[in-house]
Parts: C-alpha cells; sequence; structure tokens
C-alpha cells in the first residue's frame, strides 16, 4: 500500500503578524487530512523567524489534535471522494507534472535535466512570479502585505529560539575528534575505499554507505568517497530576467522606482551594482534569486554569488565586480558570526566604501546587533522587493550625494 506523510507549508509561513500562522497551518492540516494522508507533520508558528520554540511546537501539535478529537476529521476516510471540483485539480496537477516530466525527458532523463540547470530554473521562474505578485499585492499575505497590525512590532511579541552557532561549532569539532579516535580507522579505511570502488562501477551504493556508517565514516568522508568518482555537481546560475517585471502591476513606486535608478545611471555613468550573495553552509537560495531578479528588472547590475561561500571568498567576488553593494541571504542562523567578519574584510580591503545590507530569517531581536557590527540594513521574510530596493538606493545615494 502506498502510504503518504504530509508536511504543511514552512513558505506559507509568515515573520510578521505571526499569530495568523496558526490558521494557515490549520488549513494546510486539514486539506491533509481531508485528502487522506496517513502521517502528518505541522509547521509551527515561529517558522520564519527560527528554529520552533517548545511553546510554539506546541499549538502545532495540538492543531492536529483539534483536527481529529474535535473537528473529527479522522473518522471519515475520503470526504472529498466524488468530489468534481478536487478531481479537476487533481487532474490539472497530473497534466502540470506530466509537462515537467516530458521537459526533464526530452533533455534525456532528470540527470541531463539538472546539469541543463532546467529544474531549479523552473523553480526560480515561479517563486520570481510568486514574489511579484506579493510585492504588488495582487496575492494577499494577511499581516504582511495587507492588514497588517497597528503595531508593527508585533515578531518581538513571540520568544525565539535562540542557539549560540559558535557554541554548536565547537562542540560538533569535539565530538568529530573524539569520533575519530575512538573508531577503528583501518575499518573506516577500507569501508570507504569499497564505497569507492562502487561507485566508479555500477553497483548499488546503498549497502556500502550502510558500512561505511557502520564503521563510523562520516557523511562529509562518504561524500568525498563518492566525489572522488563522480566529481561534484557545480549549478550554473542562470538568472530569471523579465519574470518579475512581467507580474508587477504599474504603480508609482515602480515609476519612482525607475527614476531613481536612471538618476543613480547618469550620475555614475553605469547601473548600481549589487552582490547578492549567501555564506557559509545555508542552502536556502530562493530569497537570494527573487532579490537578485527583482532587482535586475528594477535596472540594478546584479552579481549573483555561488552558495556556500566564505566571507573571503564573497569579498573577492565583491571586489572582483566593483560592486556598490553586497546583500547577503541568510537563512540559516549564522548571521551573527558571518555577517560581521565580512564588514571587517570589507573594511579593511576595499578602497571604497562598500555599503553591506542583509536579508532573511533573522530574528527581530539580532537586528540591533547587525547593525551594530556594520549592516546599514536588514530585511525579513516577508520584505517586499521595491521596498528593499528604495532602502539600498536610499543608501548609496547618501554616500554619492544622488537625489
Ligand atoms: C523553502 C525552505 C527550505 C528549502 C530551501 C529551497 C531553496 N532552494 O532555497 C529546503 C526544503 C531545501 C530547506 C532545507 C533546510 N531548511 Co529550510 N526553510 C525553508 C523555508 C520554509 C522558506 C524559505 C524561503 O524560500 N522563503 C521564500 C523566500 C523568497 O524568502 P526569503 O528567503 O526570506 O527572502 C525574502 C526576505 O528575507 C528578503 N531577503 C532575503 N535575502 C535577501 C537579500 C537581500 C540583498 C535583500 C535586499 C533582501 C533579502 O527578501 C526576500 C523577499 O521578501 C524557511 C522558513 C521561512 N518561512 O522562512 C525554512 C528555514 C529557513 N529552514 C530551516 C532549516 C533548519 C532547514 C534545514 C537545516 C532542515 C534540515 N534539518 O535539513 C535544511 C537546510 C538546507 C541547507 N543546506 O541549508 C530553518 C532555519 C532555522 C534558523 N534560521 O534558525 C527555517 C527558518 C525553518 C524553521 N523555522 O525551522 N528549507
Amino acid at each position: 500500500m502506498l502510504r503518504t506523510h504530509c508536511q504543511t507549508s514552512g513558505w506559507s509561513l509568515a515573520a510578521q503578524d505571526v499569530f495568523n500562522n496558526v490558521p494557515r497551518t490549520c488549513i494546510e492540516a486539514a486539506a491533509a487530512v481531508a485528502g487522506h494522508t496517513q502521517s502528518l507533520h505541522t509547521n509551527s508558528l515561529d517558522e520564519a523567524l527560527g528554529l520552533p520554540t517548545d511553546y510554539a511546537a506546541r499549538i502545532a501539535r495540538n492543531t492536529q489534535l483539534h483536527l481529529k478529537h474535535e473537528g473529527n476529521m479522522a473518522h471519515v476516510i475520503d470526504p472529498f471522494g466524488g468530489s468534481y471540483l478536487v478531481e479537476d485539480l487533481t487532474q490539472q496537477l497530473v497534466e502540470k507534472a506530466r509537462q515537467h516530466i516530458a521537459e526533464a525527458e526530452s533533455l534525456g532523463g532528470m540527470a541531463a535535466a539538472i546539469e541543463a540547470g532546467v529544474p531549479k530554473l523552473r523553480i526560480e521562474e515561479v517563486a520570481t512570479a510568486t514574489q511579484a505578485r506579493i510585492d504588488s499585492g495582487s496575492q494577499t499575505i494577511v499581516g504582511v502585505n495587507k492588514y497588517q497590525p497597528q503595531d508593527s512590532g508585533d515578531a518581538e511579541q513571540v520568544e525565539v529560539r535562540r542557539i549560540d552557532n559558535s557554541e554548536v561549532r565547537s562542540q560538533q569539532i569535539a565530538r568529530l575528534k573524539t569520533l575519530r579516535k575512538t573508531r577503528n580507522q583501518a575499518a573506516v579505511d577500507v569501508a570507504l575505499q569499497a564505497l569507492q570502488q562502487a561507485a566508479a562501477g555500477t553497483e548499488n551504493l546503498v549497502p556500502f554507505a550502510i558500512e561505511a556508517a557502520r564503521q563510523r565514516a562520516t557523511v562529509g568522508e562518504m561524500s568525498d568517497a563518492m566525489a572522488r568518482e563522480f566529481g561534484r555537481h557545480r549549478a550554473t546560475i542562470q538568472g530569471v530576467r523579465g519574470v518579475w517585471k512581467q507580474h508587477m502591476q504599474a504603480s508609482a513606486d515602480m515609476d519612482l522606482l525607475k527614476d531613481r535608478v536612471d538618476e543613480f545611471s547618469k550620475a555614475l555613468g553605469r547601473a548600481p551594482r549589487i552582490l547578492v550573495a549567501k555564506l557559509g553552509q545555508d542552502g536556502h537560495d530562493r530569497g537570494q534569486k527573487v532579490i537578485a531578479s527583482a532587482f535586475a528588472d528594477l535596472g540594478f547590475d546584479v552579481v549573483t554569488g555561488p552558495l556556500f561561500q566564505t566571507p573571503d571568498e564573497v569579498y573577492d567576488l565583491a571586489i572582483s565586480h566593483d560592486v556598490d553593494a553586497v546583500g547577503i541571504s541568510t537563512l540559516a542562523a549564522a548571521h551573527l558570526s558571518q555577517v560581521p567578519q565580512l564588514r571587517k574584510k570589507l573594511d579593511a580591503g576595499a578602497s571604497r566604501h562598500i555599503e553591506l545590507v542583509v536579508g532573511g530569517v533573522i530574528p527581530p531581536g539580532d537586528i540591533p546587533i547587525l547593525e551594530r557590527d556594520g549592516a546599514a540594513a536588514v530585511f525579513l521574510p516577508g520584505t517586499k522587493s521595491t521596498d528593499a530596493a528604495m532602502r539600498l538606493l536610499d543608501l548609496l545615494a547618501r554616500r554619492r550625494n544622488i537625489s
């Protein structure tokens, strides 16, 4: 029997007016239960602020208890059985999925499609279009782009789970050292060698990986063993251009931004140039990509950095492209250590001031710390790209006396 697990969306949960996240999750969970899921994960109301607190996780768990015990939703197996609407929506989903599968097959299969960067590009296109609809208000997010609370300090009202990542890092390094000292290194080497040999052939790699794990090889060592045969995938960055603008509605903000970018270009002889970069082990690149797409469509000259860079690498990229600003997109809670490092490097090295701004999942309580350590502006989830562009132009213009 095909069993299904469902998780409610993390993307749909906002950093602003966070108690709206409870009904959002409840509606999504009810859809999953009505759709007959056998296993369910409900997200916490603090999803866009950090890892869940116990308080938020309890509400997420209780949402399931409500559906089961008070809504009695688990009593009926298939409440929408026979619904024409649901059948039609399912059919539309099947057709869209088939189009994507056909595209991948026409490129020579999924591995070849990934190599060509196509699945990633399709994801970025829809994410950019969605961002434009949110930016222009044609897609409503309650409490974010419409019906905002009077008091905008709402995010501060909930407790945010805080993790000292330098402490976690040193603990992990210590654990790794102990592991390496106490395991049978000869057995680890044999298992890794066998994994590498299997990767050179056509054998199923899973039993070899399990054996390596039993000998206490790390995930990094197993990956390296396979990478020696396969090499590593390097994603090519293909900017999505024109999609954001196509989905934006004409507005006074758009006109003003166009004038301001033109003004800047006239004064400097070129468009304002920004590097939108990712630091550290944070693999979340959607915010980076949508911001890069929106800024490019607004007339900025945008450089999009690769994933997993060190502050030194971001600095080198910024200098080699002679950018006016670096925008760091950070979602994995390493902002307090990495952003100040980059600011120091920029201050020590660049012959002129390079503006540094930061966006992503940042607990509001960390904003003053980031600002103290050199971030000129901080943009939380839910930021309108037009607002971010306006703010950045303010910062750049201030330094150059451009109106
Ligand atoms: C989608 C998502 C994923 C996707 C990422 C896909 C991808 N290619 O990006 C997947 C499923 C792969 C994923 C994986 C993981 N995730 Co995740 N993920 C999310 C989620 C739900 C949404 C992020 C997103 O795409 N938002 C949409 C974009 C458009 O918004 P955004 O990035 O915030 O950008 C906006 C603003 O922040 C701002 N902005 C952002 N950057 C910049 C830059 C500039 C220059 C400017 C001006 C503005 C700006 O403007 C943008 C437009 O408004 C968040 C929760 C959340 N709601 O934020 C968790 C979240 C970020 N993930 C989290 C975690 C823990 C993980 C995992 C570690 C889980 C795991 N144990 O494996 C892995 C890590 C993978 C890795 N290597 O990093 C945590 C991080 C916790 C923390 N910070 O303390 C979060 C916060 C969820 C949570 N509460 O637990 N994730």
